[in-house]
């Protein structure tokens, strides 16, 4: 297959909120410094269903979307030297060239190399698409694309992993459970003996909890609207939960009571605007620092007295849990195999690509965590 178009199956976003379509797609061979892989497991993270809903300024249609997912190298193009065909890997939306200004500041995991061209849904050397169906070209998506059963990725965004990890597991370390892991450990850095408050008990809220546990923390408290979210939270460290719903005072308030003052850190993992103020607003005075880890719809903006940062708290943000991903996503895997990490438990369901519409309406439910599908 190397040189030649690969037809293959994939699931075709053609407009927003339509169900997916699942096409033979033509999926043209690498070009220099990109790479093919055959995806074998992807599962969906919320992201995939927020940018199907249209509201992602980003968002393009058609497209293949899909960005937590695990796979073997196909071919090559010119010039890529880190990969080759039969290499487990995980490709990686957050790029890692470990040259531009950005990998080499020593202080962002962003890359800067291919970022323009992943945001608009095409490929840095022609700024075209590698995907067709009968001729007519379909989008990539965050520089992945893995609904489909090949995709075309930049060299600069594909870890290379452990050959004996399962990959119908590690695919997980796409996205989710890296980005709540490193929103503790790398963008706030919470120490042992902290109280912690974690807004939105999904996948991401949840390796928060398993990383402020880690952590030593003291009080993980879970706040979500879905009082099933709270019995499975426990085994991922969340000692107390709150449903905001049960209070008729302001939710950051309520922490406020708690906690003498305010939690030492928060997190917001729902991509909701208001939920980001109460999280900044619940934390203590003079150090407590919250951190966005949600991603809220195109046009909305967040707002607090200027007074809260005044008196000493700190709001942040992480992309991918400030991970440097070919470095690092690597290095998760090994902490699984070691069982120093947790992924099997965030793996409620197991589906098909030909199943991927039923994929989504599960992951709009409120049992569903990760729903990892076959391709
Ligand atoms: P999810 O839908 O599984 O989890 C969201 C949780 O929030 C659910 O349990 C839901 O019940 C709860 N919730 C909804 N509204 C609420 C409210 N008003 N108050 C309290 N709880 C509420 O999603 P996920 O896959 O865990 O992703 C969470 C967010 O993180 C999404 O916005 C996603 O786009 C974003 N995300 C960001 C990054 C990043 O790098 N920054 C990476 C992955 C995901
Ligand atoms: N296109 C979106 C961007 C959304 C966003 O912030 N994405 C996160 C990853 S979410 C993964 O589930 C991210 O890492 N952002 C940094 C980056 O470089 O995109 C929008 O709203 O414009
Ligand atoms: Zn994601």
């Amino acid at each position: 297959t190397q040189g030649k178009v690969i037809t293959c199956k994939a699931a075709v976003a053609y407009e927003p909120n339509k169900p997916l379509v699942i096409e033979d797609v033509e999926v043209a061979p690498p070009q220099a410094g990109e790479v093919r892989v055959q995806i074998l497991f992807t599962a969906l993270c919320h992201t995939d269903a927020y940018t199907w809903s249209g509201k992602d300024p980003e968002g393009l249609f058609p497209c293949i979307l899909g960005h937590e997912a695990a796979g073997i190298v196909e071919s090559v193009g010119e010039g890529v030297t880190e990969v080759k065909p039969g290499d487990h890997v995980i490709p990686c939306y957050q790029a890692e060239c470990k040259e531009c200004k950005f990998c080499k500041s020593g202080k962002t995991n962003l890359c800067g190399k291919i970022r323009g061209a992943t945001g608009v849904g095409v490929m840095m050397n022609d700024k075209k698409s590698r995907f067709s169906v009968r001729g007519t070209p379909i989008y990539h998506f965050m520089g992945t694309s893995t609904f489909s059963q090949y995709t075309v990725v930049h060299d600069v965004s594909v870890a290379k992993i452990d050959p004996k990890a399962p990959l119908e597991k590690v695919c997980l370390l796409g996205c989710g459970v890296p980005t709540g892991l490193g929103a503790v450990w790398n963008t706030a850095k919470v120490e042992a003996g902290s109280n912690v408050a974690i807004f939105g008990l999904g996948t991401v809220g949840l390796a928060v909890a398993e990383g402020a546990k880690s952590a030593g923390a003291s009080r993980i408290i879970g706040i979500d609207i879905d009082n099933r979210k709270f019995e499975r939270a426990k085994d991922f460290g969340v000692t107390e939960f709150v449903n905001p719903k049960d209070h008729d005072k302001p939710i950051q308030q309520v922490l406020v009571d708690m906690t003498d003052g305010g939690v030492d850190y928060s997190f917001e993992c729902i991509g909701n605007v208001s939920i980001m103020r109460a999280a900044l607003e619940c934390c203590h005075k003079g150090w407590g620092t919250s951190v966005i880890v949600g991603v809220a719809a195109s046009g909305q903006e967040i707002s607090t007295r200027p007074f809260q940062l005044v008196t000493g708290r700190v709001w942040k943000g992480t992309a991918f849990g400030g991970f440097k991903s070919r470095s690092q996503v690597p290095q998760l895997v090994d902490k699984y195999m070691n069982k120093e990490i947790k992924i099997d438990e965030y793996i409620t369901h197991n589906l098909t690509l030909e199943e991927i519409n039923k994929a989504f309406d599960l992951l709009h439910g409120g049992d569903c965590l990760r729903c990892v599908l076959k391709v």
